[in-house]
C-alpha cells in the first residue's frame, strides 16, 4: 500500500462514520472484468472494488503462472486425475452431498481423495449420475496437507489479496486456516449464504466453469420466507409461491456471473451468493478479513449475538451466567465470541506495532516476517483503534472478564491510537 493508497482510503473511512461498508443500495447493473494485470495496481483494487465493496472479475491472465494450472489439468481441460491422485490420493478430505439439505448446507462425510475421485469418474461414466447421489469435495484445507515447498508450485498468492489477518490470525495460533479447495463434477453447487464473519472471499478456477449469483447486502431480505428464514436455493420455483415468500415481489433479480477456467473472482463482504459448478470444476477459494472489512466483521458479531441472546431470552432473569452462555452458545454456533474477537485483533495489532515501532529501517530487516510496509501498518493500525474502541464499549464486552488479558484492551486501545499519531506523518 503506498502513501495516497493509504490517504483515500482512511478519508473514505472518516466519512463513512464508523458505518460498515456497504455495496448495497442500488445494485450495480453488472460485475467488472479486469483484463490486463500490468495496468491494474494494488490502488485500483483499494478504490474500484475494496472500498465500494463491488464485486469484479480478474482474467485468467492474472493467474497465468500458477503450478495448478499447469498439472492439475489436462490439455484438454479438465481434472488430470492421476497427477492428483499420485500426489494427494492419500488425504482425507471433505465431501458434501448436494443433493441433501441439512438446515441451510450439505451434510458431510470424509474419504481420502482416491475415493472421491474413483465416485467423480464413476460419475462421469454413468452419465453424471449416481446411486450415491451428488458428491461435491468442500472446504478441503490444502494448505495443511501439502508442504510450502509444494504450495509454491500450486498457487501464488495475489498482491490484491495480500493483506489477510484471518489467516495471519490462525496461521500464528497453527490451529486453522481459511483456504480452502473446492471440486467437484458438472451440477455441483454451493448453496445460498454470505461468507463467514462476513469476510471477502477470492476464488480462482483452476479448470471448469462456475456460474455465479450475486445479491448485495440487505437485498437478501426480499428472498425470505414468511418466517424470515433465507432460502436455500434461490433457484428453486417455491419461491414464486407468494404465500411462502411474501416479499419476493420487491426482490432484485441477482448479478449473475460466469467464471471461465483460470479467472478470478472477488466476493464483497455481506454479499450473498449461490454458486454452481457448470462444468467439472476444481477451484481454490480464500476467506480473508483486514482493515477493510473489519468493521464489517465485529458488526455481523454483535449481530450473532443478539439473535442468541434472543433466542434464550427466556433464561435470562434466572440463569446467573446468562450473559456469559449467550458467548459460549455464540462462539459454537459462529465459530467466535468476543473474547476470541479481542484475541485476533490482539495477535493483528502487535504486529502492526511491532514495525510502527521500529520506524523504516524495522521493515527492511522484517523480523516479524509479514512483509509489511510502514503504510500499510499504519492504516492497519488505525482500522484496528476504531473497532477495539467500539469493542471496548460494548457493554456485552465490558461483562467478559478482562483482567489476565495481556495487555489490558483499553492500553492496547491507547497504544494502537498513540501508533496512529507517530504514524500520520509517514
Ligand atoms: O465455489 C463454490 O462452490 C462456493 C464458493 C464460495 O462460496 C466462495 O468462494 O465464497
Ligand atoms: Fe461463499
Amino acid at each position: 500500500m503506498d502513501r495516497e493508497t493509504r490517504a483515500f482510503a482512511e478519508q473514505h473511512f472518516r466519512d463513512l462514520k464508523g458505518q460498515v461498508l456497504g455495496g448495497g443500495g442500488q445494485a450495480p447493473s453488472g460485475v467488472a472484468f479486469i483484463k490486463e494485470p500490468d495496468t491494474f495496481s494494488y490502488t485500483d483494487f483499494v478504490k474500484g472494488f475494496l472500498l465500494p465493496n463491488l464485486p469484479c472479475v480478474f482474467s485468467s491472465a492474472f493467474t497465468q503462472g500458477w503450478g495448478s494450472r499447469r498439472h492439475w489439468v489436462t490439455p484438454e481441460g479438465k481434472p488430470d486425475f492421476e497427477y492428483l491422485l499420485r500426489k494427494y490420493g492419500d488425504v482425507v478430505v471433505p465431501v458434501a452431498n448436494c443433493g441433501v439439505q441439512e438446515y441451510n448446507s450439505n451434510p458431510k462425510e470424509h474419504m481420502p481423495l482416491r475415493d472421491y475421485i474413483s465416485y467423480w469418474k464413476e460419475y462421469i461414466q454413468r452419465g453424471y449420475s449416481s446411486p450415491r447421489g451428488c458428491l461435491y469435495l468442500k472446504d478441503w484445507h490444502l494448505c495443511r496437507d501439502a508442504s510450502a515447498q509444494d504450495l509454491e508450485e500450486v498457487f501464488t498468492l495475489p498482491v490484491y489479496f495480500s493483506s489477510d489477518w484471518l489467516n495471519e490470525f490462525w496461521d500464528a495460533l497453527d490451529v486453522d486456516d481459511y483456504r480452502f479447495v473446492y471440486a467437484g463434477p458438472q451440477g455441483t453447487w454451493s448453496p445460498f449464504h454470505a461468507d463467514i464473519f462476513r469476510s471477502f472471499s477470492w476464488s480462482v478456477n483452476i479448470c471448469g466453469r462456475k456460474k455465479w449469483l450475486f445479491f448485495p447486502p440487505g437485498h437478501e431480505d426480499a428472498l425470505r420466507d414468511r418466517h424470515g428464514s433465507l432460502p436455500y436455493d434461490v433457484t428453486s420455483p417455491r419461491l414464486l409461491d407468494a404465500s411462502l415468500y411474501p416479499a419476493l415481489q420487491d426482490s432484485h433479480p441477482p448479478l449473475e456471473v460466469t467464471q471461465e477456467a483460470g479467472e478470478m473472482v472477488f466476493v464483497p463482504s455481506g454479499w450473498h451468493h449461490q454458486v454452481h459448478n457448470l462444468e467439472d470444476t476444481i477451484s481454490i477459494n480464500h476467506n480473508w478479513v483486514n482493515g477493510y472489512n473489519l468493521a464489517n466483521m465485529w458488526h455481523f458479531l454483535q449481530q450473532e449475538l443478539r439473535a442468541v441472546q434472543q433466542e434464550v431470552c427466556e433464561w435470562r432473569d434466572s440463569m446467573p451466567d446468562w450473559h456469559h452462555h449467550c458467548q459460549v452458545i455464540m462462539r459454537a454456533c459462529s465459530g467466535i465470541n468476543f473474547e476470541e474477537f479481542y484475541h485476533f485483533l490482539k495477535v493483528i495489532a502487535e504486529k502492526r506495532l511491532l514495525v510502527l515501532g521500529r520506524g523504516p529501517e524495522g521493515v527492511l530487516v522484517d523480523a516479524v516476517g509479514l512483509g509489511l510496509g510502514l503504510q500499510q501498518a499504519a492504516f492497519d493500525a488505525g482500522r484496528l483503534a476504531e473497532v477495539l474502541a467500539s469493542v471496548i464499549a460494548h457493554p456485552d464486552f465490558q461483562r467478559v472478564d478482562t483482567s489476565t488479558f495481556s495487555p489490558r484492551p483499553e492500553e492496547l486501545l491507547q497504544q494502537l491510537k498513540d501508533a496512529v499519531v507517530a504514524a500520520e506523518a509517514l
